[in-house]
């Protein structure tokens, strides 16, 4: 519990976090019965992810978990975000559960309640089973079936004691990014032909939440990345076009969720009534799951008019003058603001109580990062404005506790509080981790 007054304006019992994820961290990939992932598959096949890198080692998590719990102990952090691995838990996405991979994730969740760590599991963190991708991925309606199975296995075992679970992180970007565009796992281009992939994540979720509850869970949560969108001049044709951008990243995958429908999708040539992916009774389970948003804000976005002939109806711009992370990012802390008085303005009272599940930049190497010091804190106070505003946010989480794996780049960007040495495993934490140390220290009560 944090005192009311933080140096950051934030509410009396604002929760303080960390977040990683199982592919970006674990390594073990042939461990203790884990079968493939098609991050696994998508590393191998070259040309997809910068200089050959691959999570075969990662951060070696897998062996050096009780060093990270005692990092997150150090740090003083009331909760810790990880993701549990699909195929640990069913190496081919279906049947028996492997007894080993629940095992494991059992230790950590034990290990973390120990230090008065609140766990907090994302089930599904982009690492589908290799298997299931085999038969059609998330464009296949029975892999939300599966999910859901697959939930209902690990609810079993950690429901005791994990009372907040995150379905699923960033659906949208999933979907974008290794459905539409193809430079995430499993790598499809399918641009708008990908739509399903995000319905179908979202109807794991609607089937995964009752049996959450059922196993004692009191939160559950969706962690979406989501950006405010301006358009890049006053033109109606950049207007309609950030509009249409807005309802794609932010709304598509949200709406049903909050509001129990698809948004008007007549940009994108779908009457949002009539998707053909959709059945009845879908959009009931989907709607009112959520009793927590989790938010994952990394910059918002500028978009123009698409060209003509374009697939798409936008194109995205170039934000200037701001300074910008070793990832090339724009830093715009208080368009975190924005972003969440926008969705109490929009959503309004179907806005459940929100959690930033991540927030974070990458920077240069060292062990000295005055460039995340700002950053975080410059988001965080964001988020305190953001509180002063009147919306219920509870929770940060940084991204991320260690550096890791970061998809397509490799190891080339560093987003964490503690730096890694991929030679060696070495865990050095950074200047950012004690200053971030001190500041929730010094919101907590004596
Ligand atoms: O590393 C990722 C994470 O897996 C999902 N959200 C964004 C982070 C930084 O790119």
């Amino acid at each position: 519990m944090t005192s009311p007054t933080t140096p950051w304006d934030l509410p009396a019992g604002f929760s303080w976090g960390t977040a990683t994820a199982a592919y970006q961290i674990e390594g073990a990939v042939t461990e203790d019965g884990r079968g493939p992932s098609v991050w696994d598959t998508f590393c191998a096949e070259p040309g997809r992810v910068r200089d050959g890198h691959t999570g075969a080692i990662a951060c070696d998590h897998y062996h050096r978990w009780a060093e990270d719990v005692a990092l997150l102990a150090d740090l003083g952090v009331d909760a810790y975000r990880f993701s549990i691995a699909w195929s640990r838990i069913q190496p081919a996405g279906r049947g028996r559960p492997n007894p080993a991979g629940l095992d494991f994730y059992d230790r950590l969740v034990d290990a973390l309640i120990e230090r008065g760590i609140t766990p907090t599991p994302t089930l599904f963190h982009w690492d589908l089973p290799q298997a299931l991708e085999d038969e059609g991925g998330w464009l296949a309606r029975d892999t939300a079936a599966r999910f859901a199975d697959y939930a209902e296995h690990v609810a079993a075992r950690l429901g005791d004691r994990v009372r907040t679970w995150i379905t699923l992180n960033e659906p949208f970007i999933h979907m974008a990014w290794g459905y539409a565009l193809g430079v995430h796992a499993p790598g499809h281009t399918l641009l708008l032909d990908a739509l399903p992939a995000a319905h179908h994540q979202l109807l794991g979720h609607g089937l995964a939440a009752p049996v959450l509850r059922a196993a004692g869970a009191e939160r559950i949560l969706v962690a979406n990345n989501l950006t405010p969108v301006r358009a890049a001049s006053d033109s109606a044709e950049d207007r309609a076009a950030a509009a249409a951008y807005d309802t794609l990243h932010n709304r598509l995958l949200t709406d049903p969720l909050l509001l129990g429908r698809y948004p008007d999708l007549s940009a994108y040539g779908h009457d949002s009534t009539a998707l053909p992916f959709v059945e009845p009774g879908d959009l009931d389970l989907i709607g009112g799951s959520l009793t927590g948003l989790g938010v994952n804000y990394y910059n918002p976005t500028v978009i123009a008019a698409g060209a003509p002939d374009a697939p798409l109806p936008f194109t995205i711009g170039e934000i200037t003058g701001v300074p910008r992370t070793a990832f090339d990012w724009p830093v715009v802390p208080e368009g975190l603001t924005t972003l969440l008085t926008g969705l109490g303005a929009y959503y309004a009272d179907a806005l459940p109580p929100i959690w930033i599940t991540e927030n974070g930049c990458s920077t240069a190497e060292g062990y000295d990062d005055p460039e995340r010091i700002a950053f975080l804190a410059g988001h965080i106070a964001a988020v305190g404005a953001a509180h002063k505003a009147g919306i219920d946010v509870r929770g940060y989480f940084v991204w991320s506790l260690l550096d890791n794996f970061e998809w397509a780049e490799g190891y080339h960007q560093r987003f964490g509080l503690v730096h890694v040495d991929f030679a060696t495993g070495t865990r050095t934490p950074r200047a950012s981790y004690r200053w971030l140390r001190e500041r929730i220290g010094a919101g907590r009560p004596e």
